[in-house]
């Protein structure tokens, strides 16, 4: 962290800042320009709230020269972290394909939908149980009912299900869930991200909220796996912005850019990001050929009657065509340890 001074700023008010540093267990280093005087901090800085610094008499601005996420951050951990999801691998190279449909509806639904995707190539299944709606006259998602026919559509395919918590205190209808997902909206719910990341070490799909910047993002991952739980997962699934076309705006180039910053997979969810079935397939391959670890995709059996997110929901033959799209482009343009 580095503190640059006021011109005017007075000895007595560098001397009180030095002060308070050293307080701190801080040690300031201070050189004298012409122009300016900075004065650079070195220790542990992360408890410093540069905001109360700043508001010191005599300081002009406070700069951050390290990233305040640490577990997350790829300075500390170079290589890429390689998440298991009850035998299914994420990150490191291993390409994730979540599909499933936005909420479970039956049982019939579920294992159908289940079976469908797996026979195209999908490695999860994802679907609602909880649904975060934005009316509350909406469907709200089956619940306890839910959960039993995911593991009902688990057992019959073998694959790993993914379902939404929105509540702690349905934690423990998880037990057989693989991975827990945080949704958009609940991205800075501090205590369930605290909660999820101290009780349990099952992977978390982390998805970004809808105007949460960057940094936010990595910060709410550090919040779980601070509280001991490192297997998050982190899911850029767009975000707000003037344009009202689409659902949402996919923000595709933060795939690289938090691929250098951190060692958490990054996968995307085309779905939500557009809100059209038929853009899922040109941005799925187009988060591929970004650098993704993976997709999170809505697939319906009958996307007309959904009862949540029809207009953005392949159909298992939508579905199909985007996954031979997906290995014709690994096939064509193959990224280094790539195992689709
Ligand atoms: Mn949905």
């Amino acid at each position: 962290m580095i503190i640059i001074l006021k011109k005017e700023a007075a000895e007595s008010q560098v001397n009180g800042l030095l002060a308070l540093l050293q307080s701190k267990n801080i040690q300031p280093h201070v050189s004298r320009g012409s122009l300016q005087t900075i004065v650079g901090c070195v220790g542990d800085v992360s408890h410093l709230d540069p905001g109360i610094l700043e508001a010191l008499d005599g300081v002009e601005s406070v700069q951050r020269i390290q990233e305040p996420f640490k577990a997350a951050n790829r300075k500390f951990h170079p290589e890429d972290t390689v998440i298991d999801c009850s035998g299914v691998k994420v990150g490191g190279g291993n390409f994730s394909v979540i599909a499933g449909p936005c909420s479970v509806e039956s049982e019939e639904q579920i294992v159908g939908i289940a079976k469908a995707v797996k026979a195209s190539g999908a490695t999860m299944l994802r679907g609602g149980a909880f649904k975060p709606r934005t009316s509350p006259y909406a469907f709200q998602g089956l619940g306890k009912a839910g959960i039993d026919m995911l593991i009902t559509a688990k057992r019959e395919t073998g694959l790993p299900i993914v379902t939404e918590l929105m509540d702690f205190k349905d934690i423990e209808l998880f037990n057989d869930v693989d991975v827990i997902q945080i949704g958009a909206r609940n991205m800075q719910n501090f205590n369930l991200l605290k909660e999820v990341g101290s009780y349990t070490k099952k992977p978390v799909l982390l998805k970004r909220g809808m105007s949460a910047t960057l940094q936010e993002l990595l910060m709410s991952a550090e919040y779980v796996m601070a509280s001991g739980n490192e297997n998050v997962i982190l899911c850029e699934r767009g975000i707000r912005t003037f344009e009202t076309a689409m659902r949402n705006t996919l923000d595709l180039a933060i795939v690289p850019y938090l691929r250098r910053r951190t060692h958490l997979p990054v996968v995307v969810d085309p779905s939500h990001a557009t809100g059209h079935a038929y853009l899922v397939e040109p941005v799925s391959v187009a988060a591929a050929a970004i650098g993704a670890d993976g997709l999170i995709i809505e697939v319906h059996n009958d996307p007309p009657h959904a009862k949540c997110d029809g207009a953005q929901s392949q159909t298992p033959e939508m579905f199909d065509s985007t996954m031979k799209k997906i290995h014709a482009w690994f096939a064509h343009c193959p990224r280094e340890g790539i195992v689709v």
